[in-house]
């Protein structure tokens, strides 16, 4: 089956948005140039033992000198939007608010150039880079970071607001608390639960603050926040109880607090003593209208009981199924899962429309003769892009869907070894090659958009 007639298969709505996403960290490179300072993924990256074969963002795929190339190659894969993220430390390398002229350059050319080629540009204030500076003075536990993320998104607001298509806070808040806090396989890589709920918290308000800074400057700008929401089930009937503590812990924490002002009944009556003193105070703040948010998914999460007694709420593990498809990074391929996932969700939560801001799957395929023939990626997209179409015909909101990613790049903790891009990047050169399913994909938006072919 060609490409086209694959894709023609899969019913979206006229008006809905295709893209591709990105991180700063995980692209730009320079990490040293033009006044940006460190952020806790440098901190992080260039210590021992904390990434895969101690591989960092100093280059990453350079993107920062090859911006307007990188543009070109996005706006050949039809695509109608590009989500990207600002490097904090970039824009605001010091203490003290003063303004990085060189970093605010970038993100003005990053941003025309895509007014230019007719893409949206979907900006995100935070996708895991804390200035190292701000973390120094406190880090997401103290009110200060949170009043700083405030002036920092009020800026973007002023600056770029009336170019920008939407802006979202964070980008997954579960990765940049709990993996990073409480699992330690991110930035700034600790375990410890009394400062992982510091830090959930602290960046819930950081969220409100922003959006009312953002609201005031600029009120005609769609806001929004992105999410990481896990599909939980059960591994047993027997485990339901651990399925629903899982989901409370894991979607509730977040969608809870930021949706409807409260935190989940269970979970604080578990976790009482270790929560922020003033945490119901803040609720208000933090429950701010949005106008959309972002689904990032890609891949279920099986769980049961913890195997022993002691340990602390949600006191779940999860489960690894057998006999299952599995992308390279060893996550399960389940496209239902979504389709379901959404539905639960609109139905817990008073949720506004939905972008789908992430979804993709790492396969290594190598360049052989000029090509890339990741079958299996394709076949994923395609999978999940038709998860997404039975969810809008149930009658889910979802507005778009971006294909996580552009191009392979940093993959966190495991460095440059998990590919995740529709295009190939070799690192030794930085030569970019539209894989097979970037092309699939390009076919897509192409006969979506009701393009004409773009000569190659
Ligand atoms: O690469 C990440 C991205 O930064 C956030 N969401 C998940 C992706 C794949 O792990």
């Amino acid at each position: 089956m060609t490409a086209n007639e694959s894709s023609n298969q899969i019913q979206l709505p006229d008006n809905f948005v295709f893209g591709v996403a990105t991180a700063a960290y995980q692209i730009e490179g320079a990490a040293s140039e033009d006044g940006r300072t460190a952020s806790i993924w440098d901190t992080f990256s260039h210590t021992p033992g904390k990434v895969l074969n101690g591989d960092t963002g100093d280059v990453a795929c350079d993107h920062y000198h090859r911006v307007s190339s990188d543009l070109d190659l996005i706006q050949q894969l039809n695509v109608g939007a590009y989500r990207f993220s600002f490097s904090w430390s970039r824009l605001f390398p010091t203490a003290g608010g003063q303004v990085n002229q060189a970093g605010l350059d970038f993100y003005d050319r990053l941003i025309d150039g895509c007014l230019e080629r007719n893409l949206q540009p979907f900006a995100t204030l935070y996708h895991w880079d804390l200035p190292q500076y701000l973390y120094d003075n406190g880090g997401w536990e103290s009110k200060e970071t949170a009043l700083a993320f405030a002036n920092y998104a009020k800026f973007i607001a002023d600056h770029f607001g009336d170019r920008l298509h939407t802006v979202v806070t964070f980008n997954e808040p579960w990765c940049s608390s709990i993996l990073s806090y409480l699992f330690g396989v991110h930035a700034p890589g600790l375990k410890d639960l009394p400062k992982t709920l510091s830090v959930i918290h602290g960046q819930h308000i950081a969220h409100g603050l922003a959006i009312q800074a953002m609201r005031a400057s600029k009120s005609d700008l769609p806001l929004g926040i992105v999410l990481n929401a896990q599909a939980v089930y059960p591994i047993g009937a027997q485990t339901n109880g651990a399925a629903v503590r899982h989901h409370d812990f894991h979607n509730g924490l977040f969608f809870e607090p930021l949706f409807h002002g409260r935190y989940p009944e269970q979970a604080v009556k578990a976790l009482a003593p270790l929560l922020p003193k003033t945490f119901m105070d803040d609720l208000p703040t933090i429950a701010q209208p949005l106008d959309f948010w972002g689904l990032n998914y890609y891949t279920p999460t099986w769980v049961t009981d913890a195997a022993s007694a002691d340990e602390l709420y949600p006191a779940t593990a999860e489960v690894q199924r057998d006999d299952v498809t599995r992308t390279d990074i060893g996550w399960e391929v389940k496209a239902d899962c979504l389709t379901e996932l959404l539905k639960r969700l609109y139905a817990d939560y008073s949720l506004p429309p939905c972008y789908i801001t992430e979804n993709g799957a790492a396969y290594n395929h190598e360049l052989v003769e000029g090509g890339v023939d990741d079958l299996p990626r394709q076949e994923y997209l395609e999978q999940h892009i038709k998860a997404v179409a039975a969810a809008i015909s149930e009658g889910i909101d979802v507005k778009g869907y971006f294909a996580w990613s552009l191009m392979d790049n940093f993959e966190w903790a495991e460095g440059y070894s998990q590919r995740f891009g529709l295009v190939h990047v070799d690192y030794s050169t930085q030569q970019r090659t539209v894989k097979r399913s970037g092309h699939w994909y390009a076919d897509l938006c192409q006969s979506h958009r009701g393009l004409s072919p773009l000569s190659p």
